[in-house]
């Protein structure tokens, strides 16, 4: 059984990390049943950061690299459609949403002050006292200081916006008039869900999801379709799970992507991966 160790979910989405989101997305996609372990414990994560696996008793950190792990062990044929070229592209889009798109998005919620009581509630509302006092200052702190030497956190307000957009009309531009990035569903929709659903899906009103709205209708039909066909059952609904390690939040994930599909969509996923 593969256990996805995740943050719980907050801002009314599954995830408010653009890689979980994009890795428990990418598990629905290609099928594979998994187990959701919701904590916060970094300090257990093999590489510090959040998402990580464990897989029959195989640990894998890095989204990359699970994604990766997983396709060659289950022989996940998600992206056979793609060509030498589409699957370049993909990579390049990648590294833009995953390297440059995250962190502008990062830079409204940790460091604008105008967004920042809504993350803090986002994240720490249910902290009590003592530590509400101190430690959602402290991770803003860290935050703020990993978007800036990211360089990020350097510009102004707009500039940050228009380095953003620029990324989404790229995105825009690859989608075209197609349901999915390259045609039919491959791995990077599920980075590109990742990120977009989490600029566009919380309940903020950032001045670049606007502009986002605003300019690119398709991207935004291309995330509702995303979510419609992969998305259509929320987890935070299933009821804990009684192996849940003292902390963590365990859910038990439907049993596969496409047994939870409502049939309507499956039928044209499957028309387009055929
Ligand atoms: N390249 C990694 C990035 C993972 C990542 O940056 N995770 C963030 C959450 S979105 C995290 O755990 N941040 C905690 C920290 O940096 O302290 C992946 O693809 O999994």
């Amino acid at each position: 059984m593969i256990r996805l160790f995740q943050f719980p979910p907050a801002m009314g989405l599954p995830n408010a990390s653009g890689f979980c989101l994009k890795l428990e997305t990418w598990l629905r996609m290609a099928g594979l049943p998994y187990q959701n372990v919701h904590t916060m414990n970094l300090a257990r994560a093999p590489k510090g950061k959040l998402p990580h696996v464990d897989d029959d008793g195989v640990a894998v950190a890095d989204s990359g690299f699970i994604i990766e792990h997983l396709t060659q062990r289950y022989g996940v044929t998600l992206d056979r459609h793609l060509d030498a070229g589409a699957r370049a592209q993909s990579l390049l889009l990648q590294r833009a949403l995953e390297e440059h798109l995250y962190w502008c998005m990062l830079y409204f919620r940790w460091a604008d002050d105008r967004y920042w009581p809504a993350t803090r509630e986002a994240f720490f509302g249910a902290l009590g006292a003592p530590r509400s006092w101190f430690v959602p200052a402290l991770v803003r702190k860290a935050m703020v200081k990993q978007v800036s030497s990211a360089g990020i956190g350097r510009h102004s307000t707009e500039e940050v916006v228009t380095l953003a957009m620029q990324d989404v009309g790229a995105l825009a531009t690859v989608l075209g008039d197609k349901p999915f990035l390259f045609g039919a569903p491959s791995s990077i929709d599920a980075s590109a869900y990742g990120m977009l659903a989490n600029l566009l899906f919380v309940d903020i009103d950032l001045p670049l999801k606007r502009r986002v709205i605003q300019d690119f209708p398709k991207v935004v039909a291309y995330c509702e379709r995303m979510r419609q066909v992969y998305w259509h059952q929320s987890l935070t609904q299933l009821p804990a799970h009684p192996d849940a390690p003292a902390g963590a939040g365990v859910q038990p994930s439907r049993a596969s992507c496409s047994s939870s599909l409502p049939a309507s969509a499956m039928k044209s996923v499957m028309r387009l991966r055929s």
